[in-house]
């Protein structure tokens, strides 16, 4: 069971983002197995991230480096077996529903049975163009409370989907034994619009929450391509300046947490349905999410960003039998390591040309020695190196930053520019890639995607 969650971040009460996250659901999961508490998506924005989850290579390999592309238009993974694919050629019946990759038409030719995924389009018809939150013509960029029920909700109904599969009878072979089946439920909820249903929303009174914590002056000491960096959403509603303009933070934050407790909540339903069924002894159960989220850190909202807001995700692995139980495992790993970890537990024949490497040996030790970073490429040429201990930049332009998480976990302090780290700078830097393929195809310019360039301040 692959449980796919878009853009939630470390607000998981079990990770510590946030002290007023709410998710006991995902609290159970990881009593379960391994909750891999330094774990990093490969590119902070969906398309290249999934992407490189899908199909077990990096964007830099694979040429898919932003959301204004297909997948299947980029040379080097036209043609690329992504993970259900593997399952389904090896004998297990695939199912899958809501968002695994990016866009629908990419989950073609993938699946067995393909389930509902909706769009957030019926919601925004049915509120209106004032939105919810109090920004002026917000549109996707809108948050607070709807009024609809939560059965209603595209993520409760992408579950309930889920789950009437996992109430059927197992399909026998013709030897009479249970098929294996790979189930993949993504669910959208905290992406924008971060809307909640009502009676889940005023569980976070807006007065009562906590914002992120801010150092004044944090971006002081970032070089230009980093500022630059903080910018990228100045256009839209949902840029810092907006946002506290209007005095909407906390309503915000509310709105962040209140998605990730509602997202939970489908997540417990899930577990409870395959709790009932006759495979959960024996079914692996994976949870991730393809990037994290600024909500005003670095003065900066949303994704597309190298720094441990954008790149730090919730993953959690319970593998019945073999899984460390209640374990938390703080080695740096990277959802690119999610294929070769699947292959490996589910015995299917070894797979060549996968970039990561199997989390097996973490889910049995989790203390073990692991002397690999993991790498976040935000287009090319910019990349982010985070080991156990320190997170490194580089940008297109040779622009630095260095950061100590043993003594700065919030990234407050760049040493990129101290004599004194010269020598871990450079040994960070050999883990950057060498080469980097050029991109694949665009698409046009889309909808919520401003015009940029990442290459220079
Ligand atoms: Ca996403
Ligand atoms: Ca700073």
């Amino acid at each position: 069971m692959f449980i796919a969650i878009d853009d939630l971040n470390d607000w998981v009460s079990c990770l510590g983002g946030h002290p007023q996250a709410v998710t006991p659901q995902m609290d159970r999961l990881a009593r379960r197995g391994v909750l891999f508490t330094n774990a990093h998506c490969q590119a902070p924005i969906c398309q290249p991230s999934r992407t490189s989850l899908l199909t077990g290579t990096y964007p830099f390999s694979n040429g898919v480096y932003d959301v204004e592309q297909n997948m299947r238009d980029a040379p080097r993974v036209k043609d690329a077996v992504t993970i259900p694919q593997y399952f389904r050629k090896h004998g297990y019946q695939v199912l899958g529903a809501g968002k695994i990759h990016h866009r629908r038409a990419e989950e073609t030719g993938s699946w067995d049975e393909f389930g509902p995924r909706f769009g957030w389009g019926w919601m925004g018809q049915r509120i209106g163009p004032k939105g919810v939150s109090g920004l002026p013509e917000p549109s996707i960029f809108d948050f607070g409370p709807v009024p609809f029920a939560v059965e209603e909700m595209n993520d409760m109904r992408v579950t309930d989907w889920a789950v009437a599969r996992l109430r059927e009878k197992p399909n026998a072979t013709s030897s009479g034994e249970a098929e294996p089946f790979f189930l993949a439920v993504g669910l959208v909820t905290p992406h924008l619009p971060l809307f909640t249903p009502s009676e889940i929303y005023h569980r976070f009174p807006v007065d009562s929450i906590d914002l992120p914590e801010v150092l004044p002056g944090d971006l002081d000491d970032l070089p230009p391509m980093g500022r630059k960096f903080t910018r990228y959403f100045d256009s839209t509603p949902m840029s810092h300046h907006n946002i506290t303009r209007h005095g909407l933070w906390h309503k915000a934050v509310a709105s962040y947490l209140a998605c990730a407790t509602f997202t939970d909540h489908c997540v417990g339903r899930l577990l409870d349905a395959l709790d009932n069924s006759p495979h959960a002894d024996n079914t692996v159960i994976l949870l991730w999410s393809d990037h994290g989220f600024h909500i005003g850190e670095k003065m900066h909202w949303e994704k597309r960003s190298l720094w441990e807001e954008s790149t730090r995700v919730p993953l959690i692995i319970v593998v019945p039998g073999t899984s460390k139980a209640g374990a938390r495992c703080s080695r740096p790993v990277g959802l690119i390591d999610i294929y070769p970890t699947l292959v490996e537990l589910c015995k299917l024949p070894e797979k060549g040309g996968l970039e990561g490497r199997s989390l097996v040996p973490l889910l049995q030790d989790p203390d073990r020695e692991w002397s690999y970073p993991a790498l976040t490429t935000q287009m090319p040429g910019n990349h982010s190196v985070r080991t156990e201990r320190w997170r490194y930049i580089r940008y297109a332009n040779g622009d630095e930053e260095l950061y100590d998480h043993r003594a700065d976990p919030n990234e407050f302090h760049n040493l990129a520019g101290d004599p004194e780290h010269a020598a871990v700078m450079k040994q960070l830097a050999t883990h950057l890639p060498e080469t980097e393929v050029p991109s694949g195809p665009r698409l046009p310019r889309q909808k919520y995607t401003q015009e940029f360039d990442w290459t220079k301040p």
